[in-house]
C-alpha cells in the first residue's frame, strides 16, 4: 500500500469515525485500514460474456476478379491530329498564258545598238544601228553630247567611211545639210563648210527638189537625200568632252 493511499485511508477513517461519533456517539468496532498480508485466493467463477468488440483491421487485398462482360460501345472520338505530309505530286500541265500586264514606266535610255567605236586623235565616232530620220538622228547624238558626224577633212572622212565599211553598211547619215538655204550646205552644228567636200559625181542634185540632207556611202562619198528617209547614222564626239 503506497504512502499517499495510506494517508487517504487514514483521512477517510478519521472522517468516518468523526461522523459516526457524532451520529452514534461511539467508536466503530473494526479498523478498516489495518495492514494485512495478501495471499492468492481460489479461482473464481467464469464471468459474464463481454460486450461485442470493436471491428477488426481490414483484411489483405483479394485476388483479381474474373474479366467483366463487354461494355456498351462508346461515343465517337474527336478527330485525330494531322498526318505527315505526303510525297510530292506529279508536275501539272502548263497553264494558258495570262493577259498582258499594264505598261511599265519608261526605262533609262538604253545602250544603243552600237556597231562599235572608232577614234581619231580628236574625235570619237559612234555608229548607231537604229534607223532614224535625219533630225531624229541628230537629236539622238545631241542627247549624248555630240552631233551627227561632220567630216571636215580627208582623214576624218576616211575614218568614218572605214567605219561604215567595217560594219557592213552601205549608207549612213552624216551631219551636213542645206535645210536653211537650198544649195548652201553647212555642218549640222551650223558652222560653214570648209574647203573639203566629198560629193559623188552628179551630187548634190536636190532631186525632186526635196533633198536637203546628206548620207555617206561606204566609199566615203556624199549624196544629198530626202531628210525623211530613215537609216543608220554616225555620231561624233569631241574627245575633250567625252
Ligand atoms: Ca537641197
Ligand atoms: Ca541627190
Amino acid at each position: 500500500m503506497g504512502g499517499e493511499k495510506l494517508v487517504a485511508c487514514l483521512l477517510v477513517t478519521m472522517l468516518s469515525l468523526t461522523l459516526m461519533r457524532s451520529v452514534y456517539g461511539q467508536h466503530m468496532p473494526e479498523e478498516p485500514c489495518s495492514v494485512q498480508i495478501l495471499v492468492p485466493g481460489l479461482k473464481g467463477e467464469a464471468g459474464e460474456k463481454g460486450e461485442k468488440g470493436a471491428p477488426g483491421r481490414p483484411g489483405k487485398i483479394g485476388p483479381p476478379g474474373e474479366p467483366g462482360l463487354p461494355g456498351v460501345k462508346g461515343e465517337k472520338g474527336s478527330p485525330g491530329r494531322y498526318g505527315k505530309m505526303g510525297p510530292s505530286g506529279l508536275k501539272g500541265l502548263k497553264g494558258d498564258m495570262g493577259d498582258p500586264g499594264p505598261k511599265g514606266p519608261d526605262g533609262e535610255p538604253g545602250v544603243p545598238s552600237v556597231a562599235g567605236i572608232k577614234e581619231t586623235d580628236s574625235k570619237v565616232y559612234l555608229l548607231v544601228k537604229e534607223e532614224k530620220r535625219y533630225r531624229d538622228a541628230e537629236v539622238f547624238c545631241q542627247g549624248r553630247g555630240g552631233h551627227l558626224a561632220m567630216p571636215k577633212d580627208a582623214a576624218a572622212n576616211r575614218a568614218i567611211a572605214g567605219y561604215v565599211t567595217e560594219a557592213g553598211l552601205s549608207r549612213v547619215y552624216i551631219g551636213i545639210n542645206d535645210l536653211e538655204r537650198e544649195g548652201h550646205f553647212v555642218y549640222v552644228e551650223r558652222s560653214p563648210m570648209t574647203t573639203f567636200s566629198k560629193w559623188r559625181e552628179g551630187e548634190p542634185n536636190n532631186a525632186y527638189d526635196n533633198e536637203d540632207c546628206v548620207e555617206m556611202v561606204s566609199s566615203g562619198e556624199w549624196i544629198d537625200v530626202a531628210c525623211h528617209l530613215t537609216m543608220y547614222f554616225v555620231c561624233e564626239f569631241d574627245k575633250d568632252a567625252v
